[in-house]
């Protein structure tokens, strides 16, 4: 029988065999690593530290997947209880952490290997870059420094690679840098217009220990312009100029405000893409999407009487104005956190550098100045112009198959007003902006700057991942699908109820307009005829479809009724509803063309007419 050992001296042992480096049971499960103020004290390896400041930076999961490099992350990950999503494809990786920001507000986290790894989430990375979305992206380099040897695998420029679509990327060259690196990289996603940053630490530096003492870097400034802001409400406060406020993804967070503010003005409120929802588009001064040609009816025609455009939170980018089909108002006010984005597109009276909720509030302290008597013919007009559009919506053009309006529409009816809906890369986005109603903030998704086609499977998981309890819907169309189908997987894996609805027309119909319009035939447009009924049964989820416009309210009601994810086959025919869209971008891009181009378009366009039959695809 050996003598009974006390932990002490087993511990005294171990330090002299080398082995006091190895965590113990407490170490592993991390006491007294993090403090109650959001420090990192102690000594641990690098992975351990890192692991430590996403927690304490309040990283709810993490998107990605483990590679040789960043196991021994991983692995901590799992002791320190840190959530973490495996996906299929890093590709979703960066989506699912941009659709748990856009749904939450805070940054999404995703962690994937170097190399591969990397440039597979390069796509998702780019479209929260253009959509000012803050993410933090986690990569696990090769061996560096006096570890570095040449030939390793996945040696890319890493760094060089993040720096492209990030603001800005945070490299720790020794493990005393981890946490740092990490928290500058969540300080910069949320600072002034929010975007991703990245954190690249070799593999070698988080198997090393060091005592560890970081502290919490606080949370970003806001800006406020005062001079600026009070030429602003000079302009607003002369009661016979009529103000319209065109509000984006900057207001998103101060809905009251905004709505208080508009009331105090009685201006009528559009919004970009990625501002819908920023109020509930049922208000009476809510005149929906845009304000020029691409957008709503309403939108042009009462902004068409507008003196000042009071633009906050907005780039007037060529998604949101369609090739920048803007109208031109007498004066323009823009209000912005990035002082780069100001009078950029448009030529403005007055530019504010500040916060949109700074904004909003200090013009609510100026109430008496700003106040205007209610104006009962202006929404009244509203209301009959969007009664119009409605009408206009309702008219159905589909012919075999269902109507791609009406299913927009019958789908808002049946779903939940807080339900999670993510829009991708279809024509029938444009549609959904115009005629999609949104009633709250962070309700309604796209990916409006990049366009990367098959966003919004990826998206509606990580958003899924934050709101357990939500309605999360993708309106997706079939070439879209192809690009990240895979990913439904997921849903089944982790329980994630998501409907995925898909609009079959077996093609790009999207590239089937413009390039009809253009070149009067079809290059490259046809898509494969799936079985959805049996992917749905490889993918684990549950099967419904949709043939007709009449089956659509029992079609999506029944979907919506099951516990788990559900994949929804829309067979969709397009047929000729016009797309505002792209008739205001068609306008403006032809507008810009040379006379000598024009002549050559016409003529190509000509003589393809006379042909009987279209060389299509
Ligand atoms: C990654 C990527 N590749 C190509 C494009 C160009 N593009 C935009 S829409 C589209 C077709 C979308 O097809 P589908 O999902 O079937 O929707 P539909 O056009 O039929 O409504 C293409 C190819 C893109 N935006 N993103
Ligand atoms: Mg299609």
């Amino acid at each position: 029988m050996s003598d009974p050992v006390s932990r002490r001296t087993a511990l005294k042992t171990m330090a002299l065999s080398g082995l006091a480096a190895l965590p113990g049971p407490e170490a592993e499960a991390g006491i007294l690593r993090r403090g109650p103020d959001g420090s990192v004290r102690g000594k641990m390896t690098g992975a351990q530290a890192l692991v430590e400041t996403l927690l304490a930076e309040g990283t709810c999961c993490v998107f990605g997947i483990p590679g040789a490099q960043e196991n021994e992350l991983w692995d901590v990950m799992k002791t320190r209880k840190l959530p973490y999503l495996l996906v299929t494809h890093e590709f979703s990786a960066a989506m699912m952490a941009d659709g748990y920001a856009r749904s939450t507000g805070r940054p999404g986290v995703l962690c994937v290997v170097p190399g591969p790894g990397l440039t597979n989430s390069l796509s998702g990375i780019g479209e929260a870059l253009l959509d000012s979305i803050p993410l933090v992206c986690v990569v696990g380099d090769v061996a560096r420094g006096d570890k570095y040897r040449p030939f390793q695998v996945h040696e890319l420029p890493q760094v060089g690679l993040l720096e492209q679509v990030t603001k800005g990327v945070f490299e720790a060259k020794h493990q005393a840098e981890i946490p740092d690196a990490v928290r500058r990289a969540f300080l910069l996603a949320k600072s002034g217009e929010p975007g991703p940053a990245g954190v690249v630490v070799p593999y070698n530096l988080l198997i090393e220990t060091y005592k560890y003492h970081s502290h919490p870097l606080g949370e970003p400034g806001v800006p406020l312009d005062t001079a600026a802001f009070d030429c602003a409400l000079r302009l607003l406060a002369n009661r016979r100029w009529r103000v319209g406020i065109y509000a984006g993804l900057g207001c998103m967070d101060f809905a009251p405000a905004l709505v208080e503010v508009a009331e105090l003005l009685q201006a009528p409120v559009a919004t970009s893409v990625s501002g819908k929802g920023v109020l509930d588009e049922c208000h009476p001064l809510a005149v929906g999407w845009g304000y020029g040609a691409q957008g709503t009816v309403t939108a042009e025609e009462i902004f068409k009487h507008v003196d000042i455009v009071l633009a906050i939170g907005v780039r007037y980018s060529e998604v949101s104005t369609a090739f920048y089909s803007i109208p031109k108002v007498p004066h323009l006010i823009h209000v912005d956190i990035n002082e780069n984005n100001l009078g950029r597109i448009v030529k403005a009276d007055v530019c504010v550098h500040a916060d949109a909720g700074i904004f909003l509030a200090r013009l609510l302290e100026h109430a008496d100045e700003l106040r205007r008597a209610p104006d009962g013919r202006l929404q009244t007009k509203i209301r009959k112009l969007k009664e119009e559009d409605a009408r206009r919506h309702q008219k159905l053009y589909a012919r075999c198959g269902a109507d791609p309006m009406a299913f927009l529409l019958t789908l808002r009816c049946v779903l939940n007003h807080d339900a999670l809906v993510f829009v991708d890369v279809t024509l029938a986005e444009h549609w959904a902006a115009e005629a999609f109603t949104v009633f709250q903030p962070r309700t309604y998704f796209n990916p409006t700057d990049n366009q990367a086609m098959g966003w919004s499977i990826p998206a509606a998981l990580g958003a899924q991942v934050a709101h357990p309890g939500r309605q999360v819907v993708t309106v997706t169309g079939d070439g879209c699908f192809l690009m990240s189908a895979m990913e439904i997987s997921t849903a089944t894996r982790a329980g994630l109820p998501v409907k995925f609805f898909v609009l079959d027309d077996q093609a790009y119909h999207y590239m089937q307009v413009l390039q009809q319009s253009a070149y009067r035939r079809t290059t490259a447009t046809l898509l494969a005829r799936l079985d959805y009924a049996a992917l749905a049964q490889a993918l684990g989820v549950g099967y419904q479809e949709i043939n007709s416009t009449a089956e659509l309210e029992a079609g999506i009601r029944g979907a919506l009724s099951h516990d788990g994810p559900v994949l929804v086959r829309v067979v969709t025919d397009y047929g000729k509803r016009p797309v505002r869209w792209i008739d205001a971008a068609k306008k403006r891009y032809t507008d810009e063309l040379s006379a000598e181009q024009k002549v050559r378009f016409l003529a190509r366009i000509s003589s393809r007419a006379l042909q009987p039959h279209p060389w299509n695809d």
